[in-house]
């Protein structure tokens, strides 16, 4: 039998990785664990970044995307700009079970939560709004944080769920790494699990979590395939003449072992279950001059 692990992004991954240890321990899945972890975020209106309560973009909307991937079968699914759901990984996972498909977005996304009977309500709350009006940061990327929950159960299999809100104050109709399968997360029981955080367009652009589950496949350790990826992320900003933004990688191997790295920006913190202790523990930070 496997000894099972979740970790999941930033302080409220505790969260996350509290509620999901819990079913993991009792036998479920490592999918279905830590779509319960992702879930109690996505429910805490106290985290501003993911479902309820989660910031929202330049028009006032909150717009959700999240997706899920089981190690095992490599099935899928993901939505994007899903609105008036809270429960976007969810959702996700629904369209991984019921449909041919793995990413549906906007209206179509909300129409197909209806019809599987997830309740339509307004995921602005009083203190939101008021944080939305008051708060308005520079840029879009100032103000977010993702839930990406990683998980392996007592059978050894993987599982990944990714959810978030976003960058806030965002274009409407845009959509970041979260809903991509290969950026925002990627799962193989046969290489590993790796899943993201940060500025959407530097990790789409860098195929994220694909290229970390690609680099623990050719041989890499987790925590030797983030630091990878950090440094594709750093070496793109600096040819494109840029400060390398706030990313973040989160990996687990198929044999539990754990890896993290961020870029300078992220100051990236992650939570670790195993056995019945949540522990929090900081990324390896790298920057421009340690390439
Ligand atoms: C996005 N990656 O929409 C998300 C935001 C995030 O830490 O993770 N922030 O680009």
């Amino acid at each position: 039998m496997a000894e099972p692990v979740m970790i999941a992004t930033w302080p409220f991954g505790r969260i996350a990785a509290e509620a999901g240890l819990k079913k993991l321990n009792a036998d479920a899945s490592a999918l279905d664990s830590a779509l319960v972890g992702a879930q109690a975020v996505e429910d805490d209106p106290s985290v501003t970044s993911v479902g309820y309560a989660g910031i929202a973009n330049s028009i006032g909307t909150v717009s959700l995307d999240a997706c899920v991937m089981d190690g095992e079968t490599l099935a899928c699914g993901a939505v994007g700009g899903l609105e008036n759901v809270r429960h976007a990984a969810a959702v996700a996972k629904r369209v991984m079970e019921k449909t041919p498909h793995i990413l549906l977005v906007g209206e179509g996304a909300k129409w197909f939560a209806l019809q599987q009977g997830f309740p339509l309500q307004t995921l602005l709350t009083p203190e939101s709004v008021a944080k939305w009006a008051a708060n308005k940061p520079k840029e879009p990327w100032d103000d977010h944080d993702t839930v990406t929950v990683l998980a392996r159960d007592k059978k050894g299999h993987l599982g990944g769920v990714c959810t978030t809100s976003g960058l806030s104050y965002k274009t409407p109709g845009r959509v970041g790494d979260s809903p991509l399968i290969g950026s925002g997360l990627y799962v193989d029981d046969q290489a590993g699990a790796a899943g993201a955080t940060g500025v959407g367009e530097e990790i789409i652009r860098v195929g994220g979590s694909f290229l970390v589950v690609e680099l623990m496949r050719q041989g890499k350790s987790p925590q030797e395939a983030c630091e990878m990826a950090i440094r594709r992320v750093i070496d793109h900003a600096i040819r494109r003449g840029k400060h390398p933004a706030s990313v973040s990688f989160l990996a687990l191997s198929p044999e539990g072992e754990i890896g993290a790295a961020c870029t300078e920006d992220a100051n990236f913190t992650f939570a670790v279950g195993q056995k019945q202790a949540v522990e929090m523990r900081r990324a390896k930070q790298l920057g421009p001059s340690m390439k």
